[in-house]
């Protein structure tokens, strides 16, 4: 905003308004009366822009990389989605982070842990690992892994194909409280703690260890890690099959955290939802900026004026706050993560449901 007034004492006011910020500039102070409807908005209006990422053109850069570079060089072999709107930022959204991910056979990514809450989203490949605390979750196509922060974890795969997922991370997020801690272990891979598979047994039926048993060594907050698509996608498909259908949504799951009910972390949450063949959402926005990876199907998204077009392990972000509709062109199964876990608990996130 600029401050008006009329004929000959605006240019006065102006030349001296300037010789004030020209004045204070140097001290760190600015005039807030410039700048405050760009600071504080009468709804979002992200620096993030609407994008897509087709999944074979990301995994030929990709691949092209793993001839190229090991996963042990590199720590973590990983091409970062940046959203165009965020250049600089590794960011896909401003609070969120996207990367696919490569491990080629007989590969290790080597152990560390850190500030950053992660999940790996699996992509291709079957029969890699990561491995959480030196307990192994070895993974299938459209499986759901967290590594939580603060938790070590290492990825491998003794396989004889490469696995590819993708890696949703709160980086940008971390950087904005300035709260980033991260160390390496001083071995490649944690020593193997608990058989492979270990806490799905214990935590992953609607249950857990009863309390004060030998049984209960995972961290009590967030013992799960592993959500599989042998067990989501039946779920989906049963909602399907007697559920009424959201108009918004279509049949829509949300990943929990079987602690206490809420999201799968704390500052992330994820989501997969089943679209009928020729069935239309209807229109919503919402303040969490979500990335989907199509899982199934083919798929147009209208996004704001935009109209996306979606097939297989394709990869999109919409912004916040930018309404969207999907229309499915034959069954067409989405996986979803966004800043819903943060925001909720800042009391942040609105939706609107047209
Ligand atoms: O696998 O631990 O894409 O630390 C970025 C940072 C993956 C990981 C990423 C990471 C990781």
């Amino acid at each position: 905003m600029t401050v008006m007034s009329q004929g000959h004492g605006a240019n006065d006011q102006r030349a001296q308004l300037e010789a004030l910020y020209a004045a204070m500039a140097p001290k760190g102070l600015l005039p807030l009366w410039e700048s405050l409807h760009a600071l504080v908005l009468a709804e979002p209006q992200s620096p993030a822009k609407p994008w897509r990422w087709s999944y074979d053109e990301v995994r030929d850069h990709l691949m092209r990389a793993g001839d190229i570079i090991s996963a042990e060089q590199a720590e973590r072999r990983v091409l970062i989605l940046e959203n165009p709107g965020l250049g600089g930022l590794s960011a896909i959204t401003p609070s969120l982070y996207a990367g696919l991910q490569l491990i080629l056979p007989g590969e290790v990514a080597p152990c560390h842990r850190h500030s950053q809450n992660a999940l790996r989203f699996v992509m291709e490949g079957s029969g890699a690992f990561t491995a959480l605390d030196g307990e192994k979750a070895v993974m299938q196509p459209f499986d759901l892994v967290l590594t939580p922060a603060g938790q070590w974890h290492d990825h491998g795969n003794q396989t004889d194909q490469p696995m590819i997922w993708l890696d949703g991370l709160d980086i940008p997020t971390v950087r904005l409280f300035d709260a980033s801690f991260a160390e390496r272990l001083d071995v490649a891979a944690h020593p193997e703690t608990v058989p492979a598979g270990d806490t799905l047994t214990r935590y992953g039926h609607n249950m857990r260890p009863l309390r004060g048993s030998l049984a209960d060594r995972r961290p009590s907050a967030r013992p799960l890690f592993h959500y599989r698509y042998a067990d989501w996608r039946p779920a989906l498909d049963a909602m399907a099959s007697s559920a009424e259908i959201d108009p918004h949504f279509g049949h829509a799951l949300e990943f929990l955290n079987p602690a206490d009910g809420g999201p799968i972390l704390s500052t992330i949450s994820a989501h997969v939802r089943l679209l009928p063949a020729g069935f239309e959402t209807r229109t919503r926005q919402a303040t969490d900026g979500t990335v989907f990876v199509l899982v199934e199907g083919e798929a147009t998204l209208e996004l704001g004026d935009q109209e996306i077009r979606l097939g297989a392990r394709d990869m999109v972000v919409i912004p916040s706050w930018v309404p969207y509709r999907f229309q499915a062109h034959s069954q067409t199964i989405l996986f979803g993560y966004s800043d819903k876990a943060s925001q909720m608990k800042l009391d942040l996130y609105r939706e609107c449901n047209h």
